[in-house]
């Protein structure tokens, strides 16, 4: 028996090799490069394209949650409030369309409240409404994005503030891990599901400690970090996690260990949570984290799923949610391992022009169930990350794929349809909310920095961290200095006695060190840099222990915990293709014992983070 496990797993293997030899030995024949007018012209079609699914949502939808952009008329799937609008607002200030940006903004001040008997996602609450509107409130309320909003007073930050209370009670579990839903108006529902996933638990820490950091009240930020070490606290041996845990008794439902389904921003949230906030906890349980997972579920260059305890391996299955992981090592700084991992998934996206939401890497097939693409923006993601930190050109012709696909196959009469069935490429009436937030946005970013970028991400006034829902949330001294002290050289840092005015937005743009790129300056005499306007608000500058190298650079987290990279000079290694390093090590994964499969995915195993045994409502994703 043994014996028969094993021939079967090195052909398995030896198939997974064939298949992305052959698709990645297709792809790099036909890639033809973008050129930097390409790039524009690319650039402007991805806003074309994110016009005409906003102005279909507004025509047609709007105030409902999301478009039905086939027969044009909109649905309320998530809480009833206008939660494409919600979510595309830094879109539209990225894009800097200040004058739909303000009225949008104007409109939601005015008229959005949460004061409603209606039972919501805590996870897809915060990740989507939470975040587009502290994102958005940071914008409107600072100059220095030049999207500053005159008549706005805070309104965005109070309706934060108020959902947030509203969603508090959903943490009141023995665990600290909040229970999939709760309603808005009464608290959790007596009959609301113990069962949660693992990412609907562990992505929330930045939207709610950015409201605690933003109203100077920890309680956010305290409930949110308590769910996380609740969670970490029940890894397995193997510091694995399982994808499902009852928040009472904190034994774990499902004990499928991956880095997609269920799972994947659990992963995400502890590097953005430390890159943000400087919190080292966070570091450090990434770090262990992150180790375990490249060490049991990396089958180079794919990704398993195997059990938490023995390690065997459960299904070998891509599922596209995976696809955030390469963007995810990027910022940690471990890029060849995504370099490798973003060909064999965009290999899966060149065979059907899209990715399914299961493919079975055993039988080379889309997995029974699990054949649809609604529109999702993780491969997107990756591929901008990748393109910033190698600036290979593969990677536009990449993003140039994508955009094809999207207009061929999913543009429809007022927007973009999933596409049910990624084989025959049949459309449905549904557009996700993501499809703005994300999918448009990592698409636009892509190509404008190929165009030599000029936006608010690459040259505004802050490092942004993108939240798992790719909201802006920027590293202002208010957000990611609370606890430090002064000061590194050319920091904005508090003084402590003034810590209830601390914008920087009061600072002049003109005088602030950005992401990598420093704006003009002057400096004095003493090596310090005057600037009168910051002592106004509270803000010291000179040299802050604030932000560490890493945390500025978003790189090098690896270090501690025995580098997956091979020892290759870094810019080697972003430019192998691929197809050399699957020649030689496709073996690589350790295993526990075992290997029966515990559970086969199916109909009934989505992409979407919700439960086996009771689904929590008005889960998504
Ligand atoms: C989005 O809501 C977020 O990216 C989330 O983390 C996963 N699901 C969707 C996109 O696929």
């Amino acid at each position: 028996m043994e014996k028969a496990i094993k021939i079967l797993k090195s052909s398995f293997l030896v198939i997974v090799v064939f298949f992305v030899f052959s698709e990645i030995f297709m792809y790099c024949s036909v890639a033809e490069g973008v050129t930097p007018d390409e790039a524009r012209q690319l650039r402007d079609e991805v806003r074309e394209m994110f016009y005409h699914a906003f102005d279909g949502y507004m025509e047609h939808a709007f105030p409902l949650d999301e478009l039905r952009p086939l027969t044009c008329t909109g649905e309320d799937s998530l809480g009833g409030y206008a939660l494409t609008l919600i979510d595309s607002l830094d879109t539209l200030a990225l894009l800097g369309d200040r004058e739909r940006f303000a009225a949008s903004v104007e409109w939601i001040g005015k008229n959005l409240r949460f004061d409603i008997n209606k039972t919501v996602s805590v996870f897809e609450t915060t990740i989507r409404i939470l975040g587009g509107l502290l994102s958005a409130h940071l914008i409107a309320n600072d100059y220095t994005t030049g999207m500053r909003i005159p008549s706005y007073e805070n309104q965005l930050l109070h309706l934060s503030e108020d959902l947030a209370r509203r969603l508090l009670p959903a943490f009141d579990t023995p665990t600290g891990i909040p229970f999939g839903s709760v309603n808005l108006l009464h608290g959790v529902d007596e009959n609301e599901s113990k069962i949660t996933s693992t990412a609907g638990g562990g992505t929330l820490t930045l939207e709610f400690g950015v409201l605690s950091r933003l109203t100077n009240n920890p309680v956010f930020e305290q409930v949110t970090k308590n769910a996380v070490l609740g969670i970490w606290a029940r890894r397995s041996k193997l510091n694995l996690v399982g994808a499902h845990i009852n928040v009472f008794t904190g034994e774990w439902t499902q004990k499928d260990a991956g880095i997609g389904t269920s799972i994947d921003s659990f992963y995400e949230y502890l590097l953005k949570a430390y890159l943000l906030f400087g919190d080292k906890e966070y570091l450090y349980i990434f770090q262990e984290a992150y180790k375990a997972a490249m060490h049991y579920l990396y089958n180079d260059p794919w990704y398993v799923e195997v059990n938490m305890n023995s390690a065997a391996i459960v299904w070998p299955l891509f599922n596209s949610l995976q696809a955030f992981w390469p963007g995810l090592q990027v910022l940690a700084g471990d890029i060849g391992p995504a370099v490798r991992t973003h060909t064999a998934f965009f290999s899966v996206w060149k065979k059907f022009g899209f990715t399914p939401e299961g493919f079975n890497l055993a039988t080379l097939s889309v997995q029974h169930g699990q054949k649809s693409y609604p529109l999702r923006p993780e491969l997107m993601e990756s591929t901008y990350w990748l393109y910033k930190a190698t600036r290979d050109p593969r990677y536009l012709d990449a993003g140039r794929d994508m955009v094809s696909s999207l207009q061929y196959g999913a543009r429809c009469p007022c927007g973009y349809c999933h596409i049910s069935d990624v084989e025959s490429h049949k459309q449905e009436d549904h557009m996700e909310s993501f499809f703005l937030a994300e999918t448009v946005k990592y698409l636009w970013l892509l190509f404008d920095l190929a165009a030599g970028s000029d936006n608010l991400v690459e040259n505004g006034p802050y490092k942004y961290i993108f939240s798992t829902e790719g909201h802006l949330l920027p590293a202002t001294p208010e957000i990611s200095l609370v606890h430090e002290h002064c000061s590194y050289f050319g920091a904005f840092c508090k003084n402590d006695s003034m810590r209830k005015r601390p914008h920087l937005s009061d600072v002049p743009f003109g005088s602030q060190e950005t992401n990598g790129t420093e704006f003009q300056r002057v400096q004095d005499p003493t090596g310090f840099i005057s600037d009168p306007i910051s002592h106004e608000s509270g803000l010291i500058k000179g040299f802050c222990q604030g932000l560490t190298y890493e945390q500025k650079l978003g790189i090098s987290f690896l270090a501690a915990t025995g580098k997956t990279q091979t020892e290759e000079p870094r810019d080697q290694q972003e430019q192998s293709l691929a197809v050399s390093d699957l020649e030689h090590s496709p073996s690589k994964a350790k295993r526990g014992d075992g290997n029966v499969p515990e559970h086969i995915p199916s109909d009934d195993n989505r992409d979407d983070g919700s439960v086996y045994e009771s689904s929590p409502s008005n889960s998504k994703s």
